[in-house]
């Protein structure tokens, strides 16, 4: 059910590429007069008159003045993205040209596009689910093997399948309850209290899977917060540089050279990264200083992994344990690593065998980079993951409607055990039917649509 179909009768316009300079740039058009409005600055064939999904060269004029040669393919609705009559006009990619063709497809009764409005009009005309159509989103952003298999699943429409399917086994109780509302009086149930109960038990432990898999989607989608931590002079500057190979952090023998942090992302097998650097941890009267090790204490409560890299020539290995039980006691995925070993002794690197799992590298001189990289893999273990068969949630929406469905079901379950009345539990049953078709966009409200579409790029 749509609250609000807003379906519009004018006809928008966006650049679908990026800006910049590029051999071709893109520009598009959705509405029922896309191709009229085309055709009306376009000097070719008359494209009133060509098949759907056709592609046509000719010239964009303004009155006699070409603006540039160009392809015009056409999608006629309902066989288009959008579901209506589309136009993506590929001209060169210049800025400037892009500009002059599309205030001239405004002056002859285009309007700019909102934000995901292309998307947007997919959805209410019934291209695809809500879901999916987060899913085109999260497509265009993914950046690593593992965010983008997950995000080409849920737009295929895996996640949104499960999601029906439990809403599907719900409705038919919801419907069978209200049947015997009808009857009134007479007493009688249809609907048989120990199967739904089973039934809901039964969903409720596949929204806690599924909200479990968000751990892992949120990983997948935004990165592994990484921090690196450490005294200062540690090299954690040194292996930042490394790790990136670029030298984004400065580097000094001056203990305290990093007071802000500094971040990018790598990819290490499909898993986006990103890895922090801090200032170095140590009482200081420095001001400014200060305020650098009181962040890096925060962005160490806030990271999914922390590397702490300790000098080995300059410590103890009960130094170095005592610093790892002291700056994690919320038990965080850790990775002790040792740097500079290019100048400790065989004895000295001896000394730290008690330290388990510890990664001996030299930051400087790049040495056993790869165990460090293997031991950040295996700490975010996504090794028992398998996103072929696993539906993971990536999206905080989904989450807080799951969550919403789960107490609703709750509900019902305690409504059950107390032997409440039908009316009751099948108000429960719509208020969990009602979560669960929002992510799916069974439910929809215009804020929900908004909410969504604006964080979408413009021209998609
Ligand atoms: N011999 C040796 N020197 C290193 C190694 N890694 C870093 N250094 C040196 O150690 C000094 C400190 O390195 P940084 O990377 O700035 O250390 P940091 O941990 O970022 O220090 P702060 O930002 O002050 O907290 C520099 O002189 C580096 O060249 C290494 O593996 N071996
Ligand atoms: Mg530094």
């Amino acid at each position: 059910m749509l609250i609000n179909l807003n379906i519009s009768n004018d006809t928008i316009v966006a650049v679908a590429t990026a800006p910049g300079v590029g051999a071709i740039a893109v520009i598009r058009l959705s509405g029922p007069d896309a191709i009229h409005i085309t055709n009306a600055v376009f000097k070719g064939k008359d494209l009133t008159k060509q098949a759907s999904h056709t592609i046509h060269f000719g010239t964009i004029r303004d009155e006699e003045k070409i603006l540039d040669e160009v392809l015009v393919s056409l999608f006629v609705g309902p066989h288009s993205y959008t579901k209506e009559n589309v136009v993506e006009i590929s001209c060169h990619g210049s800025d400037f040209i892009v500009q002059q063709i599309v205030k001239l497809l405004l002056k002859h009764g285009a309007r700019l596009a909102n934000a995901g409005e292309f998307t947007k009009r997919a959805f209410l005309n019934g291209q695809f689910d809500l879901a999916q159509a987060e899913a085109v989103a999260d497509l265009i952003s993914s950046d690593s093997a593992l965010s983008h298999e997950v995000a080409m699943k849920q737009m295929r429409g895996g996640f949104s399948q499960e999601i029906k399917r439990l809403r599907a086994e719900l409705v038919h109780f919801a419907s069978m309850i209200e049947l015997e509302l009808d009857f009134g009086e007479e007493d009688v149930e249809f609907a048989d209290r120990e199967q739904l109960r089973t039934l809901i038990l039964n969903i409720q432990s596949i929204i806690r899977e599924l909200l479990k898999s968000f751990e892992l989607g949120n990983v997948i989608k935004n990165g592994v917060p990484t921090v690196i931590v450490g005294k200062p002079n540690a090299g954690k500057s040194t292996l930042l540089n490394k790790l990136l190979n670029e030298e984004k952090a400065i580097v000094s023998d001056v203990p305290g050279t990093t007071r802000d942090f500094i971040e990018d992302e790598i990819n290490l097998e499909g898993i986006t990264f990103r890895f922090i650097d801090t200032a170095g941890l140590r009482e200081t009267t420095d001001k400014v200083e200060a305020i650098g090790v009181e962040r890096t204490m925060q962005k160490l409560s806030q990271s999914s992994l922390i590397i702490y890299l300790f000098d080995i020539t300059e410590v103890t290995a009960e130094e170095v344990q005592a610093e790892l039980d002291r700056l994690n006691p919320k038990k965080l995925p850790m990775v002790a690593v040792a740097n500079k070993i290019d100048q400790a002794s065989p004895e000295k690197l001896a000394a730290f065998s008690s330290i388990e799992n510890l990664v001996q590298i030299s930051a400087a001189e790049g040495a056993n980079l790869d165990d460090l990289k293997q031991a950040l893999v295996e700490k975010v273990n996504l090794g028992k993951l398998n996103t072929q068969s696993q539906t993971i949630v990536t999206n905080l929406r989904h989450v807080d409607s799951l969550n919403k469905t789960y107490a609703s079901l709750d509900d019902v379950l305690n409504g059950l055990a107390l032997g409440v009345s039908g009316d009751l539990v099948a108000a429960d049953i719509r208020r969990a039917l009602y979560s669960l078709g929002e992510i799916t966009g069974e439910i929809t409200t215009d804020d929900l649509l908004d909410n969504i579409f604006t964080k979408f790029c413009i021209g998609k």
